[in-house]
């Protein structure tokens, strides 16, 4: 990982003392982790930090070692020296939290997303990363910044959570390494895994039995789609922060190459979650279609149109993806 974009946040960090640590709504752990742990970090170096989301923190994830730290944005918009956006591909997606602020220098940009936008005045991507979580890791070894117990913590969660418990294809040696690392600095490694794998809401999993319910599969079973609809949610009294990652079970089933999760929003917007298992086949490629974007195995998209219309233009997207690739 390139070392100037740490030692040049590293100056920044140390020249200013107000900081806003932001990140994406509808946070995965990744965000949080980033978040919360940057947010520690820089209150070790003596500095006035916030830490907002617009979505607050998802009850899922109050486990995380002082998740407290981390608050919706307040009614009142303030000023900040510095604001750090981490995991974050477009501005937009900073949400609510845009408005809250109020003026600051300088704004630094860190993230592994390929399709950032590369907003801000410091940008630093690097889209072989598996989780942002390595490079918030990079960051304070760079800067010989300590990485507590508790900072260790929500970083291997980050890293545990983007990864699929370290099963996808972006695990690469150095996130093993840095897994290790963070083990060695005090992440209690299975309690995290049992506290993010084994600890969910019965309300999920009614979700998940009406989700497998209504599954439709195509191609032979390559494809699988399905909605998750505002009867669902009635149903089950599942929460939307209790869809993060439903698409797995989908995907795990053998013929399944694509799996695609369709969800109808306010405003005539369809949000389009994509998961691909093949290296051939690469779902941020069939998001940018529609204006979308994310990583090789795991994309998705916010598209204006009549749910079935949409659904059709995603699922040719994909078959045509599936062609190209001879699968
Ligand atoms: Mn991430």
């Amino acid at each position: 990982m390139n070392p100037d974009p740490a030692r040049q946040i590293g100056d920044l960090v140390r020249q200013h003392r107000t900081f806003l640590v932001a990140g994406h709504y509808r946070p995965d752990g990744d965000v949080l982790g980033c978040q919360i742990a940057l947010g520690l970090a820089l209150q070790g170096l003596g500095k006035t930090v916030e830490v907002w989301n617009s979505d607050g923190l998802p009850q899922k994830y109050s486990f995380l070692p002082q998740s407290k730290l981390l608050q919706k944005p307040p009614a009142a918009a303030r000023d900040f020296d510095a604001v750090i956006a981490v995991d974050t591909a477009t501005y937009e997606r900073l949400g609510v939290t845009r408005d809250r602020i109020a003026s600051r220098k300088a704004l630094v940009n860190m993230d592994h997303h390929a399709s950032n936008e590369r907003f801000g005045d410091l940008v630093w991507i690097e889209p072989r990363a598996a989780a942002s979580a390595e490079l918030v890791h990079h960051l304070l070894r760079v800067n010989n910044w300590p990485v507590t117990a508790d900072i260790a913590a929500n970083l291997y969660v980050g890293l545990s959570t983007d990864t699929g418990s370290f099963q996808y294809s972006s695990t690469s040696p150095q996130t093993l390494r840095i897994a290790a690392e963070l083990l060695e600095a005090g992440a209690d490694g299975a309690e995290l895994s049992r506290l993010c794998y084994q600890s969910f809401p019965l309300r999920r999993l009614r979700l998940l039995q009406l989700i497998l319910a209504s599954l439709s599969l195509r191609c032979e079973g390559r494809v699988a789609s399905f909605w998750i609809t505002d009867e669902m949610f009635r149903q089950t009294g599942a929460l939307p922060e209790d869809t993060e990652n439903l698409i797995d079970h989908v995907r795990a089933i053998d013929s399944v190459v694509v799996a695609a999760l369709f969800e109808a929003g306010p405003g005539g917007i369809v949000r389009v979650s994509l998961r691909s298992k093949s290296p051939k086949v690469s779902v941020d490629a069939v998001a940018a279609k529609f204006g979308g974007g994310g990583h090789a195995a795991a994309a998705g998209a916010r598209i204006q149109g009549e749910p079935a219309t949409v659904e059709a233009a995603v699922l040719g997207a994909i078959e045509n993806a599936l062609r190209e690739a001879r699968l």
